[in-house]
């Protein structure tokens, strides 16, 4: 274990993703804590039960049956109130980490409109205007994944819906998912989530909900940028693209931004860099990937 090259942050985790989010870190937080915890009951159990073990082992002169005790009020009181103490200290730490988890700031710098639909997403930027004046909208294809940029260390507030069946909003370092309903808010359910990104990156999302035939083609990426970068990018999604006299496109708009921020490099690549487009054509498929000893 020692030399198994852990470092103490990534020990101190106890297998918790490093989270991209000022939430997933939290619930990291509640990770850590509950994982130490277990820890220290599960010595103590251990421990009594090793030492009940040795102190009361079969000696030579053990009677056939060890003495019959029954009725100790005061230790029945015990392990009935110390589980109750250690379930509600559990519960209270997971009710503020959720509410901490779910807080909805009245203000969010950016909003986005997520929909899930068979089978990819459709992101728009609320209060935005392209050319055709439409919301700003980046929609994903089966030739191409759809990259959301947003700003890091900003509110973002996704409004979550579906076009057709349930999809599951995931993206994986967010360290949450929520499920995309087809009629926002039925039975109560909160169809708005927020998160503040703690770094830049391109981060994989996926559709945490089997919804069909091409379920697992429904990858996106969340391309975290500073907030300069994000500016000129959505600038000039709300111009004219002087090349084709038409609104940039999101890959046009990102391969313009690589042009005016040098240093962005990866970062700003026109094309998803954590994921690709599934291949959808099976017999395609089939044929650029022949399956070893099948025919
Ligand atoms: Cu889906």
């Amino acid at each position: 274990m020692l030399i198994s090259g852990c470092s103490t942050q990534e020990f101190m985790r106890f297998g918790w993703p490093d989270p991209v989010t000022v939430q997933g870190a939290r619930m990291g937080q509640f990770w850590t804590g509950a994982v130490i915890s277990a820890l220290i009951i599960g010595v103590l159990v251990w421990g009594l039960m090793f030492w009940a073990f040795i102190a009361y082992r079969k000696r030579k002169n053990s009677p056939l049956y060890p003495k019959q005790t029954k009725e100790n009020l005061p230790l029945e009181l015990i392990y009935t109130a110390v589980p109750f103490l250690m379930v509600g200290v559990l519960f209270y730490f997971t009710v503020t980490t959720e509410n901490f988890a779910l807080k909805r700031d009245p203000n969010p710098a950016v909003t986005i409109d997520v929909t899930g639909f068979k089978w990819n997403w459709d992101f728009g930027y609320q209060g935005t205007t392209a050319p055709d004046g439409q919301e700003v909208h980046t929609i994903g294809s089966s030739t191409e994944v759809p990259v959301l940029v947003l700003p890091v260390g900003q509110i973002i507030q996704y409004e979550l819906s579906s076009r057709d069946v349930i999809h599951s909003f995931w993206v994986i370092d967010y360290v949450f998912k929520r499920d995309v309903f087809p009629d926002p808010e039925p039975n109560n359910t909160q169809n708005v989530i927020q998160t503040t990104i703690t770094r830049t990156g391109a981060f994989v999302g996926r559709c945490a909900e089997l919804c069909g035939t091409y379920h697992s083609a429904m990858n996106f990426e969340v391309r975290a940028v500073p907030q300069d970068v994000y500016d000129a990018y959505i600038g000039l999604r709300q111009q004219v693209n002087p090349a084709t006299n038409d609104g940039y496109t999101a890959a046009e708009a990102l391969r313009q931004v690589q042009t005016q921020f040098p240093d962005c490099g990866e970062l700003c690549s026109p094309v998803a860099t954590s994921t690709y487009p599934f291949t959808t054509n099976r017999q395609a498929q089939e044929a650029s990937q022949p399956i070893a000893g099948g025919n």
